[in-house]
């Protein structure tokens, strides 16, 4: 396969002035008839006219009227073109029920959808599918079905056909077209300058009831992306479409947003807290990204994080803004952690803004998104609220309408505020974690602070460069006062010091303040240190981290000493569960022990090589530790923090269920789950119903519960994905292999649905111990399973492969059992573009 470059960048050879499509709908047959006008574009070196194209059947081609011989080449076709102005019209034909890649068009369940991000237009017609070649588009549709939608505003409508207008120029990955046998939950909004926006959710008939809460989610992100950040919506209609077979979780299409059902679709009885807060949080970034993605997109997609890093940074602030500041922090740093720090520490490490690629889709990552957010919160926080505020909107005015670059994005800023913007571009190019030591030293009322700075080797990138990080640093005095509040440091060398004067004793230093950094702090501070801060640092974020950097020692000593839990830690960690003035969903978190993966990760940068089965009966040995040190405590918490009244997933509400689920998880380790049986029989939410449950399928003792619950949820895809994916990501290591194998003979197991093959494939890839079952049945039975889906689904498949990216941590039995696993997957004949760049990488 071949790799793309972005220094290879060309502009296309033409401009697109107008599109014109129409679409005959039929499922083996669909055909679709296209007119472009092209006209040569300026910027242009010129060079062969040449159209993107793939699996097409074409009918016919002309040029200005007459038919044109159009030569086919490697993934489109090229043909002469009128040195002007020409038109292109060209019929193809297509087969959307046939197509279970689920990109381009395709059907689900009797609809028809569309993707067409990253590069899946080409799969509807020809055309120049690279996101700098925008358009305005006119699409008819033409079908015998009830709904027939597509960008823009609808114009006419008749029995059968439908036509809409997109005036925004487009890139052709926002095109969007969805018919089917739908029903709307309509709402409106006005914007800020009084214009009537129709707002709908299409769903299958049976869904109307869950549409509720994501339409008021729509509302609350139009006014907020109003009042924050001055955007006002610009159609006059605005549709969100619920699809039940989707590779991602939504997309973005100019007026027409396609969300996986489970992005979307939410009621009390079957969805959790959790869900709630994240369809929320789906909602406003794609409805974010009308501004920051398709006004103003990218030049080509090495850009991808200017408009999902960006958007993912919007959507972050809007849930702080929602919810709580604090608690979406931490939940954004443990995911950050959990799945970015996780890819930029091993194989499949690249920049924010990737040099080269084989397989774009392969590059939607934590790193592009979360990371590429992170990185967006350091320039706020270097050039303030006002130097961002002003920067954003240079941005939007001075790109409105283009297909922009990193370049662009950073001039805003250095324009907007002065700030050389140079060594901080390095985020930009640097892949891996960068690694901040930290030195104290106290004389004379001086207190310095030494830090250094260093990022490993990453694939393709020996060394590393200094980078601009904003270290925010607050001390405390002793006995808790903050005798210097919060200030941001910039640490650009390789190490540098900062002074503070006239301090009487050696303060109590609280480091990287809410997280202003993604980087890995080596400090080997003393857990007296770390109780100190977990009861009185002023930061809620490093109240937490500094409970969750105690757990970790204490684990990591259980583990690889065999010590007992410490007793000082079950003493902090009880306080802070008590501690009333703390909320509950902060709470909840400070009672949440690190993954067994995170776990791993830290013994195996320790050069200790982890062993999953000891990291699990470590973690079960200090939760149930905590259970019986604190059971008064979780008991009282057990039995107030119930929420009267009728469920609702306002944050309140939901973090009083997070804390009394904590609770119910230690106290089942130690009751028998004699509160859980009883929380299932009558929880009347799916929260309290799927914690019962995953409460009594840690010890083991979830049986009947199961069985009641699929009898109970059987016509409800969503909820069944639960049922797998618990069951799949919670087995006992020695049951999960045929745990795993049963539920994927399952006769509601339907692997071609990514949703649940992801619930269990990537359910059995999350159960750490279970996954890496000593006898590597688990490392073969994934392996086969993706071998089986990649001629199916090659995206799902590759992102799937992420599962082996640690391989390299474990030990050489295990090592050898996966290499071998991705070896056969390397080797299958006619395997796809996408795994074979996955699997390339991780075996590098
Ligand atoms: N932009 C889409 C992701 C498309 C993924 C293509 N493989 C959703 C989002 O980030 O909002
Ligand atoms: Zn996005």
């Amino acid at each position: 396969p071949r790799t793309i470059y972005l220094a290879d960048y060309t502009p296309f050879t033409h401009v697109v002035e107008q599109v014109e499509l129409t679409f005959r709908l039929a499922p083996a047959t669909t055909r679709v008839l296209s007119k472009i006008t092209f006209a040569p574009n300026p910027e242009s070196d010129g060079g062969t006219f040449f159209l993107h194209g793939e699996a097409l059947k074409l009918i016919s081609a002309r040029i200005d009227g007459a038919a044109v011989e159009v030569r086919p080449v490697e993934g489109g076709l090229t043909c002469d073109v009128p040195s002007g102005r020409f038109v292109w019209e060209a019929e193809v034909e297509i087969s959307p029920e046939s197509n279970t890649a689920l990109e381009g068009l395709y059907m689900s369940n009797g609809m028809y959808c569309t993707q067409c991000e990253a590069e899946g237009f080409r799969k509807i017609t020809y055309y120049p599918d690279r996101p700098d070649v925008m358009a305005p588009f006119k699409v008819r549709i033409e079908g015998d079905l009830p709904v027939l939608l597509s960008n823009g505003n609808p114009v006419a409508q008749g029995e059968g056909w439908a036509e809409w207008v997109d005036p925004w120029p487009k890139p052709a990955y926002l095109f969007a077209l969805v018919a089917g046998e739908l029903v709307n939950h309509l709402d409106s909004f006005t914007t800020a300058s009084g214009k009537q926006v129709e707002l709908n959710i299409w769903v299958r008939p049976g869904d109307k009831d869950k549409c509720a809460f994501g339409m008021d989610a729509l509302k609350r992100s139009m006014a907020w992306d109003e009042q924050v950040y001055g955007r006002e919506y610009d159609l006059d209609i605005f549709n969100i479409v619920a699809v039940d077979d989707f590779n991602m979780g939504a997309m973005e299409n100019k007026g027409l947003n396609i969300f996986n059902s489970s992005a979307v679709l939410a009621s009390p009885e079957t969805a959790t807290d959790a869900n709630f807060e994240r369809i929320e949080g789906i909602i406003a970034h794609e409805y974010f990204h009308n501004w920051t993605g398709n006004r103003i997109t990218c030049r080509d997609w090495f850009q991808l994080c200017l408009k999902e890093g960006l958007t993912v940074f919007r959507d972050q602030q809007f849930t702080g803004d929602m919810r709580s500041h604090p608690v979406k922090r931490i939940s954004d740093v443990l995911e950050l952690r959990a799945r970015q720090f996780r890819e930029d520490n091993g194989p499949l490490a690249h920049p924010v803004r990737p040099e080269s690629f084989v397989e774009i889709n392969n590059f939607y990552t934590a790193t592009v998104y979360e990371k590429g957010a992170e990185v967006i919160g350091m320039l706020k926080t270097l050039v303030g609220d006002t130097g961002y505020k002003a920067a954003l909107d240079l941005y939007f005015e001075r790109h409105d309408g283009d297909a922009a670059t990193i370049e662009d994005w950073l001039k805003v800023f250095e324009d907007a505020t002065g700030r050389d913007l140079s060594q901080f571009k390095r985020w930009y190019s640097q892949a891996g974690t960068p690694r901040v030591g930290v030195e104290e030293a106290l004389s004379d009322g001086t207190y310095t602070l030494t830090l250094t700075q260093a990022t490993p080797a990453t694939p393709g990138q020996e060394v590393a460069e200094p980078l601009v990080i904003p270290v925010a640093v607050g001390l405390l005095s002793p006995n808790g006062d903050e005798v210097v509040p919060t200030q941001v440091l910039e640490l650009t060398e390789t190490r540098q010091e900062f002074t503070f004067e006239g301090l009487g004793a050696k303060p109590v230093l609280s480091i990287l303040r809410n997280f202003s950094a993604p980087v890995i702090l080596e400090r080997d501070s003393p857990n007296a240190e770390r109780a100190f801060l977990l009861a009185h640092d002023t930061d809620p974020f490093n109240r937490w981290e500094a409970g969750r950097a105690l757990a970790k020692d204490v684990l990591v000593r259980m583990i690889t000493e065999d010590a007992a839990p410490a007793p000082d830690y079950l003493s902090a960690l009880n306080t802070v569960a008590r501690d009333e003035t703390l909320d509950p969903a902060f709470r909840a978190l400070a009672l949440g022990l690190p993954s067994q993966d995170d776990l791993a990760q830290t013994l195996f940068e320790a050069r200790r090589t982890p062993d999953p089965l000891a990291i699990r009966r470590s973690v079960r040995a200090l939760s149930r530790a905590i259970a019986e040190h604190s059971g008064e405590t979780l008991s009282d918490l057990y039995d107030d923090m119930i929420v009267p009244g009728p469920y609702s997933p306002d944050a309140e509400a939901a973090g009083q269920r997070a804390l009394r689920g904590a609770a119910l998880g230690y106290l089942t380790l130690v009751d028998d789950g004699t509160r859980a049986r009883a929380q299932f029989e009558t929880a009347d939410n799916m929260t309290e119903q799927l914690g019962a449950l995953a409460a009594l399928l840690n010890i083991d003792a979830a049986e009947s519960e199961l069985a009641r619950f699929r009898a109970q949820w059987q016509g409800d895809r969503l909820v069944m994905d639960k049922w797998f994916g618990l069951q799949a990501s919670m087995a006992p290591p020695d049951q999960a292999a045929e745990r795993a194998q049963c539920l994927t003979e399952d006769s509601d197991f339907d692997w071609k649905n990514p949703n649940r093959f992801r619930a269990v494939i990537g359910g059995l890839a999350m159960n750490a111990a279970g996954f890496h079952a000593p006898t590597g049945a688990n490392y073969r039975l994934v392996g086969d399973w993706l071998i089986r889906l990649d001629p199916v689904n090659p995206q799902t498949t590759a992102r799937m492969t992420t599962a082996f990216q640690t391989w390299r941590r474990y030990d050489a039995d295990r090592q050898g059992m996966i290499r071998e696993v991705l070896e056969k997957i390397a080797a299958t004949e006619g395997l796809s573009r996408d795994t074979t760049e996955m699997v390339g990488r991780i075996l590098a």
